[in-house]
């Protein structure tokens, strides 16, 4: 079993389309292990997304992360990492496969509708950066 972490990021929930993404999740096989609906800090946005602080759009990725409420949701599934990143489509909505959520749902590259964790590694280090174990257990009792 993989963990993957998925967030519903501000433009999706303005658009009130979580409901419809979640369904996308576990209809297509996931489990969630954890779900909340958060205002991330900048410090907590600056810090999540810290692997891009080089990139030309850092700033305006973490403006635009606390710019309203997300959904993040903590997934587990097999080969759950890849299969999530099927499930979401390319960055660009554009260029993202017909019934991805980023075709349904992402207006441009930035306000894109959901993350997902790209490795194995990072899909374990984001779900523990919002969700502690104890709470994972608690609610898989
Ligand atoms: P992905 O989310 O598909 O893994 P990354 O890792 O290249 O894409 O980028 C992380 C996030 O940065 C994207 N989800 C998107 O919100 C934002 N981003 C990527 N490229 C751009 C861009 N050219 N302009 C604005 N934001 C971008």
């Amino acid at each position: 079993m993989e963990r993957t972490l998925a967030i519903c990021k501000p433009d999706a929930v303005r658009k009130n389309v979580v409901g419809e993404i979640v369904a996308m999740m576990t209809q297509a096989g996931f489990k969630v292990l954890g779900l909340k609906m958060i205002r991330l800090s900048k410090e907590q946005a600056g810090a999540f997304y810290a692997v891009h602080k080089e990139r030309p759009f850092y700033g305006e990725l973490v403006d635009f992360m606390c710019s309203g409420a997300v959904v993040v949701i903590a997934l587990e599934k097999t080969n759950a990492v890849a299969d999530y990143r099927t499930l979401i489509g390319a960055t660009d909505p554009a260029e993202a496969a017909e019934g991805t959520i980023r075709k349904r749902f992402a207006s441009s590259k930035g306000e894109n509708a959901a993350h997902g964790s790209d490795s194995v590694e990072n899909g374990r280090n984001e779900v523990a950066f919002f969700f502690s174990e104890a709470e994972i257990a608690a609610n898989t009792l």
